[in-house]
């Protein structure tokens, strides 16, 4: 069983380079693999599935001709917003924030990662505010020019911030990766989201489900740009794979 697994694309009209990489890459990498994770941040905004734009419908049809491998989405923190019907459209099965999966006798647990940004605690507090259903309900029900006009001021906003916000706040806990693994009983974490990508290996062993103890194991993915990073694992065989928009791949 080959699982591919990607995130921080961040497509946006402004790059359509980036877009065309995308469709290369899920016609030839993802048609040799049974399992396509993408781990949020697929857009670069979200503000309802009701907004029928070129790029997303585009997206969703390529994604939805693709018949062979099972394709899933965890949302991240710029489309947290995506909802059932643009996954239907996509043919992707939204799963919850935090979720699992088996690779041969490893378990996984796959997330964003801004969730594991806990010394932030600004971000995190907004993070439950905006994941709040009802609000989330609020926001969609207000007409379409006025949630552009709202997402455009918050982006102004967190670029702003985020220009100024010291480099280890944007950093992951150790502590809250060590806990989730832990408690999930998962030796290998999969996640994107702070567009550093690396293999990080703990000094400590996880107890999983399977009675195993396993040496506990980090992988980030890249954010999409001229050159990105994806992981790849068959069965629990699993590496971090260096590729290039134009369909060049490398280890
Ligand atoms: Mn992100």
């Amino acid at each position: 069983m080959r699982r591919i697994f990607i995130g921080d694309l961040h497509l946006q009209d402004s790059r359509p380079d980036i877009t065309e990489g995308f469709i290369r890459f899920i016609r030839e990498e993802c048609l040799r693999c049974d399992e396509l994770y993408i781990l949020g941040d697929l857009f670069e905004a979200w503000i309802g599935d009701d907004e029928r734009a070129d790029l997303s419908e585009r997206v969703a049809w390529e994604l939805q001709r693709l018949r062979r491998p099972g394709k899933f989405f965890i949302r991240g923190n710029r489309d947290f917003l995506i909802g059932k019907e643009y996954c239907d459209l996509a043919g992707l099965t939204l799963l919850p924030d935090i979720s699992e999966v088996r690779l041969g006798r490893s378990s996984a647990v796959i997330l964003h990662g801004d969730l594991l940004c806990t010394a932030d605690r600004k971000y995190q507090k907004y993070r439950r505010t905006v994941s709040n259903p009802f609000l989330q309900r609020c926001f969609l029900a207000l007409p379409l020019s006025i949630r552009k006009r709202i997402a455009a001021g918050m982006r102004r906003k967190s670029r702003s911030e985020n220009s100024v916000k010291p480099l280890e706040l944007m950093e992951v806990s150790d502590s809250e990766v060590l806990r989730i693994m832990t408690a999930r009983q998962c030796s290998v974490m999969i996640h994107g989201h702070t567009h550093r990508p690396l293999i990080r290996d703990y000094n400590t062993e996880i107890f999983q489900a399977n009675s195993l103890y396993l040496p506990a194991r980090r992988y980030v993915v890249g954010a999409w740009d001229k050159e990105f990073k994806y992981v790849r694992a068959d069965g629990d065989e699993v590496k971090l794979i260096t590729a290039r928009l134009d369909g060049r791949y490398s280890l």
